[in-house]
């Protein structure tokens, strides 16, 4: 075997596999809520979940950190002065926002692309602060129910129109924000309202069913018990 032949091999051992192993150990770091009472558990931050699930779908290692929101360390607070989560580091600096990290993750990670179309970014935008409404509201007859659910109607007939997911078949950025909300609404709702979505909105039961089974929302999500005791406070100030 020549000198020039082992040279060559080397040379390819390096990029193939030396490199990239290198360049992965610089892991991508996250910091996201940990459970109230739990501090090494995943906590009930809908926004925190929607960039894990982001990382997730797109097989992004990261190395998580989980702050108590209730008492954030110094060096967390160093880093963030507004004290958000969550919060992202590729490498430099940390940036908070889970629009901006959401952006910046399809940037340096395009495959697979979860890019939607434009017009669809406000798909069920709003049915998270209206859930939040009818949580909250004590008169049945105020109208927050009914508004909850015209929200959730719009989103039927858009899934009628293009699902199975907001995109079509191949989950995108709109589901990775709407996933969390709506298990939020599902599991919040169920325990203080004994309230579910209707069947009868059978394409937006199929897309929660959807989104739920998969394994990317099965390991990013918080245990029901965190999000209820999340929103207790809220609904019984
Ligand atoms: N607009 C922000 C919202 C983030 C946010 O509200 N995070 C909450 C937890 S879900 C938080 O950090 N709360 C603690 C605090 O504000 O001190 C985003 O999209 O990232
Ligand atoms: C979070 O911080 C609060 C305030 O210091 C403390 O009472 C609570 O025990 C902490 N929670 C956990 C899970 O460490």
């Amino acid at each position: 075997m020549s000198y020039y032949y082992l040279l060559q091999i080397s040379l390819v051992l390096v990029l193939t596999i030396l490199l990239p192993s290198y360049c992965s150990s610089m892991a991508v770091e996250v910091c996201v809520k940990a459970a109230v009472g739990a501090p090494n558990v995943l906590g009930d931050c809908p926004f925190s979940q929607r960039v894990l699930l982001t990382l997730e779908e797109k097989k992004v290692t990261y190395k998580m950190h989980l702050i108590n929101v209730s008492d954030k360390p110094k060096w967390f607070l160093e880093v963030n002065p507004e004290g958000k989560v969550p919060v992202i580091n590729f490498g430099d600096k940390w940036i908070p926002d889970s629009d901006v990290i959401v952006g910046l993750i399809e940037e340096k990670y395009p495959n697979p692309s979860l890019i939607a179309p434009p017009e669809f970014a406000p798909v069920g935008s709003k049915i998270f602060p209206t859930f939040v409404s009818f949580l909250k509201s004590k008169d049945p007859s105020d109208g927050t129910e009914q508004a909850l659910l015209d929200e959730l109607k719009a989103l039927e007939e858009h899934l009628k129109a293009h699902g199975p997911y907001v995109n079509g078949q191949n989950i995108c950025s709109v589901d990775m924000s709407l996933a969390p909300k709506l298990y939020h609404l599902e599991v919040a709702l169920g325990h203080f309202k004994k309230w579910s979505v209707p069947e009868s909105l059978s394409h937006v039961c199929n897309y929660i069913k959807l989104l739920f089974e998969r394994e990317s929302f099965k390991k990013t999500k918080a245990e029901e018990k965190y999000v209820i005791a999340g929103w207790a406070p809220k609904v019984n100030p």
